[in-house]
Parts: C-alpha cells; sequence; structure tokens
C-alpha cells in the first residue's frame, strides 16, 4: 500500500498567500512576484509533503479557488466580463502563465468583480466553511481552454518532488457542472466541456505524469444516481486518452445506488470518504458499502481513513480501517492510505502553536501532523501489521456512539405560545427600525485591540476604551432615530472565537488560520472537553449600553448551531450533544441578561443552513436537533421578553419549517439582493411572527436613498406579508455592519428611519 494526498492548506504556514495577493490588490507587488510568491508556498507544501514520506503528492495550489481555476482555463467567462477594459497582460506565456487564458485581471475580476461587472457569486463548498467561486453557465457557454496555469504548476511539481510522486489535480466536469448557476442542459455543456479535459488530460501524460486525479464530489449529493449516464460517457472518453485517472469522492459516502456503478468506471483508482462530517452522528457509510459489495480488485481504493476536516489526531482508527478493508477485499487488493477530503480544511501546522495547553484530551493533529498520519498507516498496512482494535466493516460508521443524555421537553419550549406572549413584549409603531448588531469595526478598534494584546494597555484601559465606543454607538442610533439600539459589537473580533474565549472547553490557535475564501481566513476554536460557562459574557456590555438610552438596546448572542459549525468539533461526543452544551451555556446567558432588564434578544444563527447534510435523507435528523438547540438556548425567556435571531442568507426554502420551528419572536433575513422571494415564500407558508426583511444590501458600497427604501417598505405590505400589520415588519439592513465605514453607514441609516417615517405616516394617513 502507498499514501497520497487529495489536498493541502494554500496559505503557507504564516498566510503568506493572503500578503501576498493584499500586496498585488493593493499595487505593492507586480504580477510576477505575486506569482512567484505562489511558486514558493506551494513548493513549499509539496516539500513538506515529500519530507513526510507521501508516495504520490496532490498537486494543490491556488491564487484564489480551485473553482474558479477550472472555471478560468476552461475559459467560461461570464458575458459580462469579456466587454471590460482590464490592464493588458503584459508578461509574455511563459512568464505568466495566466496571460493566454485573459490574465491576472480578469482571473481576479471574476473574483472580486470590476467595475461594471459584479463579481461570480461566492456558495458554501459541499458543508464545509470553504466558499467556491459559482461558476455561470448558460446554454450559449463556449469553453476556450488554457490550462498553462495548472500545467505550470505540475512542471513546477514535478522539478520539486520529482515526476514519481507529482500527480496534477483538477476539479472533475460533471462537479463543475453541478456546482455551476444558469439555465442550460447539462448533457450537452458535458460534450461540450470534454474536449477541453481530454486535451489536458493529453498534455499532462506528456509531462509525463503518473496519474491525475479528477475530483468528483458531487456524487456525494442526494440522487447523485441520476448521473450515471453523463459519468459513464464522461470517463469512457478521459480514460481514453490513456492516462490512470484517480477519480476522487470527498466530503461524504455515496448512496448505494450510485456505488454501484461508481466503481465500475474506466479508471485506474476510486478514492472515498470513510469519515464524512467530524462528529456527525450519521457517520459515512462507506465502510458498510465496501463490506456489502466488496471493489473492483483491478482498480486501486483511495482509502480516506485519515480525517481531513477535523482537528484530532487520528488513534488507530485508520489502521483498524485499513486492516478490515484488507480482511474484506484479500492482500492483493491494492490500498492507497488518503485523507477523507483535502487538507484545505484545516490549519497548517501544530508545530506553530508552542502555547497551546500541554495536555489536549486527545492528541490534535494539523496537515503537516495528518501527513505522518498517511505515512504511518501506510507504512504499517504495508509491513502486515495488526489492528489495534478489531473492526466490524459491516456496521462501521466513524459516528460517536449517541448521547444517552435526556433533557426533559419543557426546557425546549417558551412557557407560553407567541401569539399570547406577543402583547407582553415591547410594543413598536409601525415598521420599527434597527440593526443587525455590529457596527464598523474602525482603524481605532482594532488598535486597541492589538495594542491591549501586546501588553501596551491593561485592561482596565481596554475596557475603557471599548466603553467609549459602545458610547458614540448609542449616540450615533439616538441621533438618527433608530426605535431598537444596539451596543456594537466593538469588543468582539469574530463572534465565535470572542464566545469560545468566555466558555470553558475551548483551545485556541495563533496561527491555526484556514481559508474561508479567497485571501480571508478565520482561526476555528477547537472543543476540546465539556462546555461550560464560568461567567457571565456579554452582561457587562449589555448594561453599560441600555444605561445611556431609554429605548430598548438588544442583548446580543450567536446561536449554538452556528458556534458549533465554526468551530472544529469533538469527535468522541455527537454534535448534537456539543451543540447542546453550548446550548445550555447560552441559556444561561439568557437568564442573565433578562435578570439584568434586557427586554429584546437577539440570538443569531447566521450557519443554520450550511451544517444542513448533503443527503436529503439526513436533513430531518439534523434540523430537529439544531432546531432544538436553539430553542434549549432561549427556551427560558420569560414571555415578555423578545428573542429575535438572524439568519443570513436567502435560499431557505427547504428548511422554512425549521425556521418556523425556532419558535423565535422575530425574523430577520437577508432580503434585498433576491427581488422579494423571500417575503412571498414567507407570506405563502403562512409564516406568523414578527419579520424584519433586510431593507438594503450592506455588502454594497451604496447609500440607498429613501425612496428606494420606501418602496420596499411598501412592497411588504402589499405582498400581504403579516396581513400586512406593519407594527410587525420590522426595519433593518439586511445583515450587520461590522466591514462598512461610518462614512457609509450614517447616511444609509438616516435613509431608512426617514423612509419608515414617510411610510408610517402613508399608513397612518390612509393613504
Ligand atoms: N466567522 C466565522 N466563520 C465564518 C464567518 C465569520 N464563516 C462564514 C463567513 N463568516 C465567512 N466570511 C468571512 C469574512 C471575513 C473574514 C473571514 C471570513 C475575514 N477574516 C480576516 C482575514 O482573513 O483577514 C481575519 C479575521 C480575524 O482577524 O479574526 O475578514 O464571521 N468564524
Ligand atoms: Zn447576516
Amino acid at each position: 500500500s502507498i499514501s497520497c494526498t487529495v489536498g493541502f492548506p494554500r496559505t503557507g504556514p504564516k498566510r503568506e498567500m493572503k500578503k501576498a495577493l493584499e500586496a498585488h490588490w493593493s499595487g505593492a507587488i507586480t504580477a510576477a512576484e505575486l506569482l512567484a510568491a505562489a511558486a514558493d508556498v506551494e513548493a513549499a507544501a509539496w516539500r513538506a509533503q515529500a519530507e513526510a514520506g507521501i508516495d504520490l503528492i496532490g498537486l494543490d495550489g491556488t491564487l484564489y479557488d480551485q473553482v474558479l481555476d477550472a472555471t478560468f482555463q476552461l475559459g467560461l467567462i461570464p458575458p459580462r466580463f469579456k466587454a471590460l477594459d482590464l490592464p493588458a497582460p503584459t508578461a509574455d506565456a511563459t512568464a505568466d502563465p495566466y496571460a493566454p487564458g485573459g490574465g491576472l485581471a480578469l482571473y481576479f475580476a471574476l473574483a472580486r468583480g470590476a467595475e461594471g461587472a459584479p463579481a461570480l457569486d461566492m456558495s458554501k463548498f459541499f458543508d464545509t466553511n470553504y466558499h467556491f467561486e459559482v461558476p455561470e453557465l448558460s446554454d450559449q457557454s463556449e469553453p476556450a481552454a488554457n490550462w498553462s496555469p495548472l500545467l505550470d504548476r505540475v512542471r513546477r511539481g514535478q522539478a520539486t518532488v520529482g515526476r514519481d510522486c507529482a500527480v496534477p489535480i483538477v476539479v472533475g466536469p460533471n462537479t463543475l457542472l453541478g456546482l455551476a448557476r444558469g439555465t442550460f442542459d447539462r448533457p450537452t455543456l458535458l460534450a461540450r466541456l470534454l474536449p477541453a479535459y481530454v486535451q489536458l488530460l493529453r498534455e499532462l501524460a506528456a509531462l509525463g505524469v503518473p496519474e491525475v486525479q479528477v475530483h468528483e464530489p458531487i456524487l456525494t449529493r442526494s440522487g447523485s444516481s441520476a448521473l450515471a449516464p453523463e459519468f459513464a460517457a464522461c470517463y469512457a472518453e478521459l480514460a481514453a486518452v490513456g492516462l490512470p485517472i484517480n477519480l476522487v469522492v470527498p466530503y461524504d459516502d455515496v448512496e448505494e445506488e450510485t456505488y454501484g456503478w461508481l466503481v465500475q468506471l474506466p479508471v485506474a483508482a476510486i478514492s472515498l470518504d470513510f469519515l464524512g462530517v467530524p462528529g456527525a452522528d450519521y457517520g459515512s457509510r462507506t465502510a458498510q458499502l465496501i463490506a456489502k459489495h466488496g471493489f473492483p480488485q483491478s482498480k486501486r481504493l483511495g482509502a480516506g481513513v485519515i480525517d481531513g476536516r477535523g482537528a484530532w489526531a487520528d488513534q488507530g482508527q485508520a489502521l483498524s480501517l485499513l486492516c478490515a478493508l484488507r480482511a474484506r477485499l484479500g492482500a492483493d487488493q491494492r490500498i492507497a492510505v488518503q485523507t477523507s477530503t483535502s487538507l484545505q480544511h484545516v490549519p497548517y501546522d501544530l508545530a506553530a502553536e508552542p502555547s497551546l495547553p500541554a495536555s489536549p484530551p486527545r492528541p490534535l493533529a494539523f496537515a503537516v501532523q495528518k501527513l505522518r498520519e498517511l505515512s504511518a498507516a501506510a507504512a504499517a498496512l504495508r509491513s502486515g501489521a495488526e489492528a489495534p482494535v478489531a473492526l466490524d466493516l459491516s456496521t462501521f460508521t466513524g459516528a460517536p456512539s449517541p448521547s444517552q443524555r435526556q433533557l426533559v421537553p419543557e426546557l425546549f419550549s417558551r412557557s407560553q405560545p407567541y401569539a399570547e406572549r406577543r402583547p407582553h413584549q415591547v410594543q413598536y409603531p409601525a415598521f420599527p427600525t434597527t440593526t443587525i448588531g455590529s457596527f464598523p469595526q474602525t482603524p481605532a478598534i482594532r488598535r486597541n485591540r492589538l495594542a491591549y494584546k501586546k501588553g501596551r494597555i491593561s485592561a482596565a484601559e481596554y475596557r475603557e476604551r471599548m466603553a467609549g465606543e459602545i458610547g458614540f454607538c448609542i449616540g450615533a442610533q439616538e441621533a438618527l432615530g433608530v426605535d431598537v439600539l444596539v451596543h456594537g459589537e466593538a469588543e468582539r473580533t469574530d463572534m465565535v472565537e470572542y464566545f469560545g474565549l468566555k466558555l470553558d472547553g475551548y483551545f485556541f490557535t495563533e496561527h491555526g488560520w484556514v481559508q474561508s475564501y479567497g485571501s480571508r481566513y478565520t482561526r476555528p476554536p477547537i472543543i476540546v472537553g465539556d462546555i461550560s460557562r464560568p461567567a457571565p459574557m456579554t452582561v457587562h456590555e449589555y448594561e453599560l449600553a441600555q444605561s445611556l438610552t431609554a429605548k430598548p438596546v438588544k442583548g446580543m448572542l450567536t446561536g449554538p448551531v452556528t458556534i458549533l459549525q465554526w468551530s472544529f468539533p469533538r469527535a468522541d461526543v455527537s454534535r448534537r450533544e456539543q451543540a447542546e452544551q453550548l446550548a445550555l451555556a447560552l441559556r444561561e446567558e439568557v437568564a442573565d441578561l433578562e435578570a439584568a432588564g434586557c427586554r429584546v434578544l437577539q440570538v443569531d444563527e447566521p450557519a443554520l443552513r450550511e451544517g444542513l447534510p448533503l443527503k436529503a435523507s439526513r436533513h430531518a435528523e439534523y434540523l430537529h436537533w439544531a432546531v432544538n438547540a436553539f430553542r434549549l438556548a432561549t427556551g427560558c425567556a420569560s414571555p415578555g421578553v423578545q428573542i429575535v435571531t438572524h439568519l443570513c442568507y436567502s435560499d431557505f426554502e427547504e428548511i422554512m419549517g425549521a425556521i418556523d420551528g425556532l419558535d423565535a419572536d422575530v425574523l430577520t433575513i437577508e432580503n434585498s439582493r433576491s427581488g422579494n422571494e423571500m417575503i412571498r415564500a414567507l407570506a405563502q407558508y403562512g409564516y406568523g411572527r414578527d419579520v424584519g426583511p433586510g431593507v438594503y444590501d450592506i455588502h454594497s458600497p451604496v447609500v440607498p436613498s429613501v425612496e428606494w427604501i420606501a418602496a420596499k417598505l411598501r412592497s411588504f405590505v402589499e405582498v400581504g406579508l403579516l396581513g400586512g400589520d406593519a407594527t410587525r415588519i420590522h426595519c433593518n439592513p439586511d445583515c450587520g455592519l461590522k466591514t462598512r465605514q461610518w462614512q457609509e453607514v450614517l447616511p444609509s441609516l438616516r435613509n431608512m428611519v426617514a423612509a419608515a417615517k414617510l411610510v408610517r405616516a402613508e399608513l397612518a394617513g390612509g393613504t
């Protein structure tokens, strides 16, 4: 058996890619310098893999996103980018492999937008916290392939780790089409893409690579068995080139029907995910499929048995699985030991964290450490080692054993239903105005936080300066005439990091960055034990803000599902159990905020939808515990306390029932980018509690006019939302204002308040 990687962090150990990209975008370094920096980052990653003894090294690397790389190199440029007057690529094709495809300026225009051409949309990559750039296709899309960036990477990879080890990676055509947006006939476009892929495989074969990895995670989605004809046609044609193909299917198991034809495709190797989402109660059923149906002897099995997206070290489970596979498939079966997914979802190197507490309950492993696990497991399997624990493949899922704990049902419900409790809550005028919670994180706020972290100012001084920011924020909202105020969250960095730091049961890294999209990274905190709340987390800031105004100030919390979703979870306890623990900690905070006088309390769940399993058959189970975690966190609030929630996306038709199930008194949602589809869907569903549809898009720097916002408000009434009861239709922006500047925020909110007053007066006057 051998070891094989299918992706690695592209950030560099010290966020070198982020720094190089930002320097390039600001004009500080040239395209050539950016490409040189990227080549260094990639070579360092490949060398780390070679040094760890990996046999087949997947040549990962990207300037921004691997799906965008495929879109760009296939020449699938949406029409609005073709008319752009971009700086012509100056370098010749040998110096700048992006030049023949239109140049780096075009590549970054697709990712980030340009004057007159908004960027491609971003979307969550399967069920991860990584965002890819959504390809836009139509029946008119004609590929014009130019694979020079990929071929250039392969040449550099071969020079770094040698020809025998260097394996190119490409996003498969079926996955590219499956992730794309637009109206198009899929088989027609696949037929158009195939010659471009055939050309790529020929060029790769000419470079002397041992094989190519084609990644097709689209097969993990529900109903993928319907793709059988397209996969058969596609892989017959690709296989005919003669270059061995490793077909890689990460992120989950595949459905049984799909497994049946997948393993018959004419490829040299098939790589499967044996683990699924860390801590997921349903695990992955890949092992059971193999136990039941076997695996063709003629193919290599890529066994994704090392967790590619969790923070925990393997503790013998990988070898147990491998030994069970060998027992089932026979000693002649060729097996490659792999990670379940690309390692792009974990931080680079645990060795960069000297100040982590010395003894986590179980050992941690980041990307570099996981490389050693791969080689060790492959070596052990080669040497005929025995499994540490005998494992029954036919029952293995990798899911933790379910919790036995039972919480009494009363904990999950408010003491009165919405209709009864609503009259006891704060009463509002028509279109009560509010914001989502965060106000601009100014350079001064960031400077003060840094000064405090570096020990240049005391804790008392830091608190004093943050109190000043809160005072400013309250004063600004008073002056604007907003009805329900917020303290502005100056004291919070990333919300998940902020709450994690206040809770017991978490570890934090200093350099554990994971790419979220492009040049943006997050540093997920790691849940290492049972969660508890040693002291109030937000009460001080709430009390301070409320002491400065007679208007209601919202208490601001992040919900249990979102905290869990954006953390590295434990793998020994189910996600459901961890969500419950977080919910119980938040419940104490809800009680303390209420005791401090808080009448309106917002619990955000922006990640509720991204936790949805890839298989529809697993949705109900997830939504059940996710909704219950929210209810557990908020159920203790007295009838007179108004619970608000905020969700960050507009495509939630499939989870409408779950949103209703949250039993929040007010739902604030993104709406302004999607026409009024959201509002119509809510009205159609018969959603009956207060709603705050976003009235303007905070992602755009444009200041919305009074008339534009007023038209939105009138349309909510016209659509029949809440029977047109405007005292229950809240008026707020789409999302938090953290990333905006005061010079945009002030005029936007001034117009928002003016619009609410205008339409309020119209309603009162009966016009
Ligand atoms: N927090 C966490 N996860 C998230 C989001 C979040 N996942 C989804 C979404 N929001 C991702 N969006 C972003 C937006 C901006 C940044 C990261 C993810 C960002 N990061 C800073 C950077 O890369 O420079 C670093 C942030 C920091 O200093 O803490 O700007 O909001 N957990
Ligand atoms: Zn939001």
